[in-house]
């Protein structure tokens, strides 16, 4: 009866989709399989990219938010089970003492190579000069003053959740800026474009892979290096996030147990960082919702998709 009703199901989902669905479909388990999703465009793009093709496997998904710090004990805990992006910029600290304290599991490295960072449009350098050097921009600092910040200048950092105090980093190397949190992405684009607009100076956070290098050209402000400077080890504020980062995949311990074709594709999934670029320019200058994108990003990498189930 169950193994009927699953493969009416997966032909159906099969006839409707964009892509070839793993051959070895049929869902160990109908529970929902939750993917966490956060706040930041390709990540939402990508986890419903996993969601649609496990559905296409007979799984049950759901998708919950969370805060990219508190996600890696939740995970842990069993309360959500998978997420696809995990940052070493921003969550080095809290993903790894997931994995020694409370059972988070570390589900491979993706091939891209990241960075999160003070970041200027291209512009900016022949204002500023030294660039990317972080003295350079200090030297600068006015330029970027508002009525807000002056006689400091403005630094447009990201949203609290994204774990980055980067006033601590201002006050460590006694920086003359201030460091002013957004509340939503959103926000350090719009601030962008306006200030691209008008060729105003800004620094703010960007990161990458994200759809601003197809969009904007500029550079990231080089902070002390934390791969090359002693110090960072005792103190992180004296330097900048690692300028080759990681990006991984954090799983709950269960699923390779409860959902072990699953299991497989979550180890499998690996994206370059031009997949991710291309994720995120289909909803931040495509204007895609994120379901749209997914279905297109699907469309597009189907070869990529293949892969997973091997
Ligand atoms: C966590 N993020 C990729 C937005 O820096």
């Amino acid at each position: 009866m169950k193994f009927t009703k699953l493969l009416a199901g997966s032909a159906i989902l099969a006839a409707s989709l964009a892509f070839t669905a793993p051959s070895f479909a049929a869902a160990e388990s109908d529970d929902p399989i939750i993917l966490v999703q956060n706040n930041w465009t390709s990540q939402l793009v990508l986890s419903t990219v996993v969601g649609k093709v496990l559905e296409g496997m007979g799984y049950t998904v759901e998708y919950a938010p969370s805060d990219s710090q508190l996600q890696f004990k939740a995970i842990a805990d069993g309360d959500m089970h998978f997420q696809v992006e995990a940052w070493e910029g921003s969550m080095k600290t809290a993903f790894e003492k997931a994995v020694a304290e409370d059972g988070l599991v570390d589900a491979g490295a993706h091939a891209a190579v990241t960075r999160e960072e003070w970041w200027v449009p291209q512009y900016v350098a022949d204002k500023c000069p030294g660039l990317p050097d972080w003295k350079a921009l200090d030297k600068c600092a006015e330029i970027f003053a508002t009525a807000e910040t002056k006689p400091m200048g403005r630094f447009v950092g990201p949203p609290a959740d994204w774990g980055k105090n980067y006033s601590e980093r201002v006050g460590a190397l006694k920086m003359n800026f201030k460091a002013i949190n957004v509340g939503q992405a959103a926000t350090l684009w719009a601030e962008l474009d306006a200030a691209v607009a008008k060729k105003e100076p800004i620094v703010l956070f960007n990161w990458t892979p994200n759809f601003i290098e197809a969009k904007t050209p500029g550079m990231f402000i080089d902070f002390p290096d934390p791969a090359k400077v002693a110090e960072c080890k005792d103190n992180p504020n004296l330097c900048g996030a690692p300028r080759s980062g990681w990006l991984k995949k954090a799983a709950w311990k269960g699923l390779a147990e409860k959902y072990p074709g699953a299991w497989k594709v979550m180890q499998n999934v690996n994206f370059d960082n031009s997949q991710i670029a291309a994720a995120s320019l289909l909803v931040d200058v495509d204007g895609m919702t994120t379901e749209e994108a997914a279905d297109k990003w699907i469309a597009d990498n189907k070869a990529v998709i293949d892969t997973w189930s091997k």
